[in-house]
């Protein structure tokens, strides 16, 4: 059973900051900056998306929101203008655009500079913002890395002035870390500013967190999922006056579950819903079987927001998804798509069932709730001030979702099961990786299985950002083959991956890798194990590329050959790292032999 927690545990620091400043610098900033008037409030005469969404929910309009964002601004402006109008001429609408933001844009503009870049968005100046932003009434959603970063007051800053009215991200305040920055006292005390400075515009700004990119991907129960939307609510609107509002969708693949959280979110929302993401996580590399994943989860959402309405938009996300960034045309078709679809979705109401669902809200909203007066209750036991925003945001992040579930989850504790509990009502994409790993061992060859298995062998297993499922993949099939694992962590550093690698006496790395940082990462911590005297193998699997410098498409390309040539050894799949798994038993066992022999 985990370890009950203690203030020292969780705040070691003699002191922290004092919240009641942080929140007045953060409120003093409204003097002088307040939301721009962009093209979208102006062309639907509104003060805020806020209320554009009360009156989208009145009218059963169902909202579409789209994801944007490529390396090149002036490719990112175009698109602005060329989905709008491209949708509008056929008789339909975007109502919003997420913004992609590369994550190196999570730093503060004076360290930027030679930070890792990801796949994603880079602007410089606040006038390219208010440029791109100017293209079509759309409202801008400044999803990720703003809120949640250590650039978060500036980001948030620069968002309100080109009239964005709803800025994130809370999820990723929780789960996310940028790669070279340890300073999460830093981190919180922007965020916190930032959370201020949109508590005290005069017209009502969301502080938006997506429930995937923060606790709710690992969290394996949804109760706790929902329970963090709770948490958030109280932290943002209650002890800063602000206004939370939340998105889920990415990792809510299972219709069933995926609607019934639907349900359960609608009972305790009180700021209209951001969206709804796609199920992006049922998507693979074939695209027309990716379209039979799109109608389903579309079809669930259009369905959930037409009966239930909570404010979000829907969000279609094109078949290209899971192979790399989509390009605007594939945009534009996914949303052809969907608006289609929920032209064609009155007739298919009656076919759904509210007396089995219905239910099944009901014990996640209760749970939730549990869940919330948990974290509360122990806070407060371990001697934690729960009335002070500083303390619960820093608090949340560091104990971390693993934890957090272990010891508050409203789940009846049960020995052996993820996070002891059983959950009140089971999350799907924990449980289908472990399912994925047991598939990938019982496939095995025996033979191949038990020499592995007998080989002793020591693994660090890391990633280089936040995407974790491939870790949880790869540990899954590594323990059933009686690796031992040495947790290298996520969104870890190459030098202290190094440095764990000696340490521990490894025989191999392997990571996990999305954010088109691979190469950089591999060839970094190539360096830093030459320098420790290490030469275990690397390998790296996860999606390898990266956008190269110069790219006239802003689209990432593969660089599998370059990893290979960095060192690294290139896994499509598991399988090849137990291929080579097993050849390097084969070349013990010939050491072994030839030893024996001389
Ligand atoms: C789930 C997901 C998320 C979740 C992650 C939850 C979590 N805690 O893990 C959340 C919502 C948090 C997320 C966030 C982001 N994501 Co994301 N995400 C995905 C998604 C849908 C699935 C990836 C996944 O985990 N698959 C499950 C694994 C088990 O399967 P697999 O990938 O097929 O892996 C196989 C092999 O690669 C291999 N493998 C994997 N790792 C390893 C390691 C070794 C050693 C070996 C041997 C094998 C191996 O094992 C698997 C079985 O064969 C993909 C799109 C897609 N459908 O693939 C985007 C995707 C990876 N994300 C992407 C992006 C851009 C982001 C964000 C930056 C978006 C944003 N602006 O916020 C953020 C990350 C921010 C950050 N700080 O890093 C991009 C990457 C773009 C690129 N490189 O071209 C993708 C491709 C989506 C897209 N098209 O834009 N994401």
């Amino acid at each position: 059973m985990t370890a009950k927690l203690t203030r020292s545990q969780v705040f070691p620091e003699a002191e922290l900051p004092d919240a009641v400043s942080l929140v007045a610098e953060g409120r003093k900033m409204a003097e002088t900056v307040t939301v721009g008037r962009s093209p979208f409030l102006e062309h639907y005469g509104v003060a805020s998306e806020i209320e554009y969404k009360r009156r989208c929910v009145e009218e059963g309009r169902v909202m579409m929101h789209a994801q944007i964002g490529f390396r090149d601004t002036g490719k990112s402006q175009r698109a602005w203008g060329q989905i709008w109008e491209t949708l509008d001429k056929a008789g339909y609408r975007v109502d919003r655009y997420g913004i992609c933001l590369d994550w190196s844009m999570g730093y503060p503009r004076a360290h930027r500079k030679n930070m890792p870049r990801g796949t994603g968005m880079i602007m410089q100046e606040v006038e390219d913002w208010i440029a791109m932003t100017s293209k079509a009434p759309v409202s801008p959603h400044f999803g990720d890395f703003v809120i949640g970063t250590p650039a978060a007051f500036e980001n948030t800053i620069a968002a309100l002035l080109c009239g964005s009215t709803s800025v994130g991200n809370l999820g990723q305040y929780f789960a996310f870390r940028q790669p070279h920055w340890d300073d999460d006292i830093f981190t919180t005390a922007e965020s916190l500013k930032a959370i201020a400075l949109t508590a005290a515009q005069p017209v009502e700004v969301i502080v938006h967190s997506s429930l995937d990119d923060g606790f709710a991907s690992m969290f394996t129960d949804l109760a706790c999922s929902l329970g963090a939307i709770l948490l958030e609510q109280y932290i943002v609107d209650e002890l800063c006056g602000g206004h939370a509002s939340y998105s889920f969708g990415n990792t809510y693949a299972r219709p069933f579950t995926r609607h019934a959280f639907q349900r359960a979110a609608h009972k305790i929302t009180k700021t209209p819903g951001t969206m709804i993401y796609g199920a992006t996580t049922m998507y693979g590399q074939n695209y027309a079987a990716n379209y039979a994943s799109l109608a389903t989860y579309l079809r669930m959402d259009i369905y959930g927001q037409k009966t239930r309405p909570a404010g979000h938009a829907v969000n279609p996300t094109p078949v290209t998804e899971a192979q790399r960034i989509p390009d605007i045309e594939e945009i534009v078709d996914v949303h052809m798509f969907a608006n289609k679809l929920v032209e064609l979705d009155e007739p298919l109401h009656a076919l759904y069932r509210d007396d089995e669902i219905d239910p099944i809200a009901d014990k996640i909203v209760e749970g939730g709730h549990q869940f919330k007066a948990n974290v509360l209750q122990g806070f407060t036991e371990a001697g934690l001030d729960v009335r002070n925003p500083f303390e619960m945001l820093l608090a949340i992040r560091r104990v971390g979702s693993k934890r957090l579930e272990e010891l508050y989850g409203p789940g009846r504790p049960t020995e052996g099961r993820l996070r002891g509990r059983t959950p009140v009502v089971r999350s799907h994409s924990i449980e289908q990786l472990e399912e994925m790993g047991e598939g990938v061992v019982g496939r095995m060859d025996e033979a191949a299985r038990d020499r592995i298995r007998n080989a002793g062998f020591r693994a660090c297993i890391a990633t280089t950002d936040v995407h974790e499922y491939g870790k949880i993949l790869i540990e899954t099939v590594l323990r059933q083959l009686g690796v031992t694992i040495v947790d290298g962590g996520t969104s870890t550093d190459p030098n202290d991956l190094a440095e764990q690698m000696k340490g521990s006496g490894a025989d191999f790395v392997a990571l996990s890798s999305y954010n088109g940082v691979a190469l950089t990462f591999v060839s970094e911590l190539k360096k830093d194990m030459v320098k420790l005297d290490v030469g275990a193998p690397i390998f790296v699997g996860g999606k390898l590329n990266r956008i190269p410098d110069g790219s006239n498409t802003s689209l990432p390309v593969d660089i599998s050959e370059e990893l290979t040539a960095a060192g690294a050894v290139v896994c499509p799949g598991v399988e090849t790292m137990l291929e080579h798994m097993a050849a390097m038993v084969a070349e013990r066992e010939g050491a072994e032999h030839g030893r024996k022999r001389a």
